[in-house]
């Protein structure tokens, strides 16, 4: 009680439990925090789909999430969000059941080595005994559960995954004691942290990868340079962005007159953004997301700094407003320029009338780019975007247009795993009205939609379930369903390997009934073959929805 207590008193809001037995006391007090409409709490049995639903709950309040799990292989489950998290600095709080320490190492049931289980995923471990008749500090729980906290929220290094281990003696629990009194703290401000203020400089670019935040956007516009943004760095939008920017990189009359690059987040989508970090004479600086490592491509950074500024206005020389409009007007050609013609109309058709033509469009065939431009065209700044790890983020990173909109990937570690639990968290956090009497705290009234491939679907079917009981959220699972991993088509050696074999061990064909799956977890089901299905299939809906979208290898 008195650990959870501090936890809530230092802000925490969201616990994520999964059910077991050496952990009940946790839950029992969890339960009853959550009775007095102190917490949410969300209950899962899949502790990897919990540490997903964690992280996403947590990126989208910003704020620990904490997660309750019992001993043993329940913990490990933990691993696959922890190195997510720590890779894309998401705070997490892991409360992780045990044994005392005379029953660990002797055989015991359920006992393993849980401390240090997640290696340096985790920055702060604490390995807490069963409190004993003798020599129990009563402040020792609330102390280290700030400390807990400190150290997850990145108060003095960056925000990231943290555990606390703690054992358990017989009796497990017993009668859940009396709420403790949460008092209002005042906590120290975070450390002092580094910044980088930018002069002008010729032939920069500022690059956004993932996490880089609207920054990135604000400061290429306030010194006047092209904007490269990928399409979950939240800076994609502005008068400043550059579409195709992949092409324009690789052309020597662009990216190859790159001086300085100044690099926020972390880019993972193309191969030529780390190429032009890496080439000669391009100094490069960079501005570090939260996360365990700043990027930092062929170890070329000159400098990497928290944040960036500028004073005064952009650089307003001929030369400077040069590099910029060519930059801005060559990437909106070709992005226009490579716009899919439109299949040809049959002559009865063109003969016909706009109602026809009208009904052609209706009927097109969804590509992938097709499919990523709904998605897209339909997501308005209430709602949320999540994107798998499958091919549709690439081609999203290729084909749209800047919108200031909330997209998020996991792009910490790019697993296909966990996405739908994710996009969960992040659909339940930004739709929840809050804790307060009215619940007028926040809460919006968007729809979440996670746009991903069929294998990332199936990694994380087990994310479809919700507990009983528990609000559902306006969400809906996008599938682009080509029957396998069509990434690796894409690879150099598919050029050269054997079909079949090829298939057997990358595509890893599947044919697994969607509709049935839906139906099964009652999620409410539909799919889409054409423009116009797919318009009526994205339509809002209460109930959290999975589309399908079949297309083609
Ligand atoms: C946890 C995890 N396992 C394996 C991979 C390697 N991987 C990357 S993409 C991919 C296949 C994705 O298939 P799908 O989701 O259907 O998307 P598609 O490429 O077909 O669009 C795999 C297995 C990964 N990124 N993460
Ligand atoms: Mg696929």
């Amino acid at each position: 009680m008195a650990i959870l207590g501090e936890l809530v008193r230092r802000g925490v809001r969201d616990v994520v439990l999964c059910p077991g037995s050496r952990s009940q006391a946790l839950a029992l007090a969890a339960a009853a925090f959550e009775q007095a409409g102190l917490i949410r709490l969300r209950v899962r049995i899949d502790e990897r789909v919990a540490g997903f639903l964690a992280l996403g709950l947590a990126v989208e309040t910003r704020t620990p999430v904490l997660v309750i799990t019992t001993s043993g292989t329940a913990v490990a489950n933990l691993h696959p969000a922890v190195l997510e998290a720590h890779h894309s600095g998401v705070p997490l709080i892991l409360f992780t059941a045990d044994r005392p320490l005379e029953l660990r190492g002797i055989g015991s049931n359920q006992t393993s080595e849980q401390v240090g289980i997640f290696g340096p995923a985790v920055t702060w471990v604490r390995d807490v005994e069963a409190p004993s008749h003798t020599g129990f500090d009563p402040d020792y729980p609330g102390q280290v559960a700030h400390e807990a906290y400190s150290a997850a929220a990145g108060h003095s290094s960056t925000p990231g995954p943290v555990q606390l281990n703690l054992a358990f003696r017989e009796p497990l629990s017993g009668p859940v004691g009396r709420l403790p009194h949460l008092d209002e703290h005042q906590w120290p401000e975070p450390t002092l942290r580094r910044g980088l203020e930018v002069e002008h400089a010729p032939n920069t670019v500022v690059v956004a990868g993932h996490g880089a935040g609207p920054q990135a956007e604000a400061l290429a516009r306030s010194i006047g340079v092209p904007l490269i943004a990928e399409v979950s760095s939240g800076s994609r939008f502005g008068p400043n962005l550059v579409g195709s920017y992949r092409d324009l990189l690789s052309d020597p009359e662009f990216g190859g007159r790159v001086e300085r690059a100044i690099v926020f987040g972390h880019p993972t989508l193309s191969r030529e953004v780390p190429a032009l970090l890496e080439r000669d004479g391009v100094t490069v600086r960079v501005i570090r997301a939260p996360g365990a490592e700043p990027y930092n491509p062929g170890r070329r950074a000159s400098s990497v700094h928290d944040f960036a500024s500028h004073d005064g206005g952009p650089d307003d020389s001929l030369g400077a407003r040069r590099w910029l409009g060519t930059w801005v007007q060559a990437g909106r050609e070709r992005l226009l320029a490579d716009v899919p013609q439109s299949e040809p109309v049959p002559a009865e058709e063109r003969a016909g009338d706009f109602a026809r033509e009208q009904l052609a469009a209706f009927r097109e065939p969804i590509t992938r780019r097709l499919l990523v431009e709904t998605v897209w065209r339909l997501t308005w700044p209430h709602d949320r975007l999540v994107l798998g790890a499958s091919r549709l983020i690439r081609v999203a990173d290729a084909v749209v247009q800047g919108k200031k909109i909330a997209v998020h990937a996991n792009r910490g570690l790019a697993g296909i795993d966990g996405t739908i639990s994710t996009g969960l968290g992040i659909a339940l956090a930004s739709q929840d009205p809050g804790l307060d009497p009215g619940g007028a705290s926040g809460g919006t009234l968007g729809v979440t939609r996670v746009l991903l491939g069929d294998l990332a679907v199936l990694h994380d079917a087990g994310g479809l379930l919700f507990g009983l009981g528990e609000a559902r959220p306006r969400i809906q699972v996008v599938v682009g369903n080509d029957g396998g991993g069509t990434i690796f088509d894409g690879l150099e050696v598919a050029a050269t390997a054997p079909r079949d074999a090829l298939d057997r061990v990358l595509y890893t064909p599947q044919s697994v009934d969607l509709r049935a799956l839906a139906a099964a977890y009652g999620w409410e089901y539909r799919t889409a073959t054409t423009r116009g299905e797919l318009d009526v299939a994205l339509a809002a809906s209460d109930s959290p929805t999975l589309v399908e979208v079949p297309l083609v290898r």
